[in-house]
């Protein structure tokens, strides 16, 4: 059986939500952080060599990477392609997989900043002066590709909606949404399907 290693508090649960829109039969194997330090325990290094979360072990592989498990997931379990445009329709894809990859690979950098920032006993204004024009660069670039849209690409939810609706989640957490109702109705639309309330009833955010 498909087992997903979930670490409390962080992007996991987003994968948890995807599992639960697969209506897929999966165990959840729970992680907490340190309460001092917020890091992974240990034992998550026994999963995989960075000890990161989230992870998935399926058919006996073990993968890492949001993106790749959401990739791998919607592969393997969404054959119809309700959650991706077939690579066929190469523009839709590519689009497809800008959004998906850019959560990762540009909004949470900035953000990173801020929570180690917000963290820190000292002040740290150069991480506060580079990330929080960053934040509103990202966070006012998603909100006029949302405007009038239900999804990140539309009408229709995507594997891309999984790592944006992380992105906007952590900056909720981080006090950075406030001056975008769209985000923040998005991410209250999301919260409210029903495959996000069994997310959260099995693995806590
Ligand atoms: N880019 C990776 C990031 C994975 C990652 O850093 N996850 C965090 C949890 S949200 C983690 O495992 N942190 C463990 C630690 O900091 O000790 C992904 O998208 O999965």
């Amino acid at each position: 059986m498909l087992t997903l290693h979930h670490l409390r508090i962080g992007r996991s649960i987003f994968t948890v939500w995807l599992a639960e829109e697969l209506e897929l039969d999966y165990q959840i194997q729970e992680y907490l952080r340190n309460p001092e330090t917020m890091r992974a325990p240990a034992t998550l290094k026994n999963v995989n060599p960075l000890g990161r979360s989230p992870a998935i072990e399926d058919d006996g592989m073990v993968l890492c990477e949001s993106g790749a498990i959401t990739c791998y997931l919607l592969e393997k379990y969404d054959p119809d392609h309700k959650f991706s445009p077939r690579r066929t329709d190469l523009q839709a894809w590519a689009e497809y997989m800008q959004w998906l990859v850019y959560p990762e690979a540009s909004v949470f950098a900035p953000l990173f900043m801020r929570m180690l920032a917000m963290r820190s006993a000292e002040a740290k204004p150069f991480l506060e002066s580079y990330s929080a024009p960053e934040i509103a660069l990202h966070f006012g670039h998603i909100a006029n590709k949302l405007a009038g849209n239900e999804f990140i690409l539309g009408d229709n939810i995507s594997g891309a909606d999984f790592g944006i609706s992380y992105v906007i989640g952590l900056g909720e957490r981080l006090g950075a949404i406030a001056d975008y109702p769209t985000l923040t109705a998005y991410l209250a639309r999301n919260r409210a399907r029903p495959a996000f309330v069994r997310a959260l009833a099995r693995g806590v955010e």
